[in-house]
């Protein structure tokens, strides 16, 4: 039986021909096992980084993805002090692994959000951690003060507002970014802005499109920030060619 086929309606399996059975795959976290070149990877160096998503099953390597938002993998990279920020694709290879060669740039603890599709399985977003060579520094906070302020990024500017002003971990928060001149703003990667929100411990990141958008000025995301805590929160939107990013800083409380 080939667990990993799928059709829209009834039929026979491609592969071995067996009548094809109605059903919902399981939820199963896939785990993915980071490989570097070097290892450890050095800060301001080149390095090649090597992603291979295994099945929870039998452990042996994936090789069929779905593509998801134009693209097979989606890589969120971001340092220890939520500055850096990356949104990258690591290149498939023929065995199923992904590849991506890259510089970081500071010495430090990087975080990693994997986002991917297994044909058969479920939407996966898997967080990895990487360290940079010779870095022994204990893990810390960034002190990261509330900002909410307007931004300008390349082609763009864009402010947000919530709902509620105050955000209330665990509950809906409504986030309206208004993008400024708002004039060929584009479709990035199948959607009308992307956005990451990381918590200042590192330890929640969220991968998020909009909830409503129709490519005028306003775009509203909702997101459920799980915990309390200030989370870093990028997002990006293409205008007339160019992929603007920016970031904001969102505190969350605690329901009282
Ligand atoms: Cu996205």
């Amino acid at each position: 039986m080939d667990k990993d086929v799928r059709a829209k309606g009834p039929g026979k399996c491609p592969r071995c021909g067996m009548r094809l059975e109605a059903g919902i795959s399981d939820l199963l976290e896939f785990p993915v096992s980071l490989k570097t070149l070097p290892a450890p990877v050095r800060a301001g160096r080149k390095a090649a980084l090597q992603f291979r998503v295994l099945d929870p099953k039998n452990s042996s390597p994936v090789r069929d993805f779905e593509v998801v938002h134009e693209k097979l993998f989606h890589l969120f990279l971001v340092d220890e002090d939520l500055q850096y920020f990356e949104h990258v694709h690591p290149e498939a290879r023929p065995d199923g692994s992904f590849h991506l060669d890259t510089v970081l740039p500071r010495p430090g603890i990087y975080r990693m959000l994997c986002d991917f599709y297994p044909k058969g399985g479920t939407p996966q977003f898997v967080p990895k951690t990487l360290t940079t060579a010779g870095y022994s520094k204990p893990l810390r906070k960034p002190d990261l003060k509330p900002d909410l302020a307007r931004k300008q990024a390349e082609s763009l500017s864009v402010g947000l507002s919530l709902e509620p002003a105050n955000p209330i971990a665990g509950q809906k928060t409504l986030m309206f970014f208004t993008v400024d001149p708002a004039s060929g703003l584009e479709p990035l990667l199948g959607a009308w802005g992307h956005l990451l929100a990381v918590s200042d411990d590192r330890i929640d990141m969220i991968h998020e499109h909009p909830a409503i958008a129709d490519g005028g000025p306003v775009i509203q995301f909702n997101v459920i920030f799980p915990r309390e805590a200030a989370y870093r929160v990028w997002v990006q939107f293409q205008r007339a060619g160019k992929v603007n990013t920016v970031a904001f800083t969102v505190p969350v409380a605690q329901l009282k």
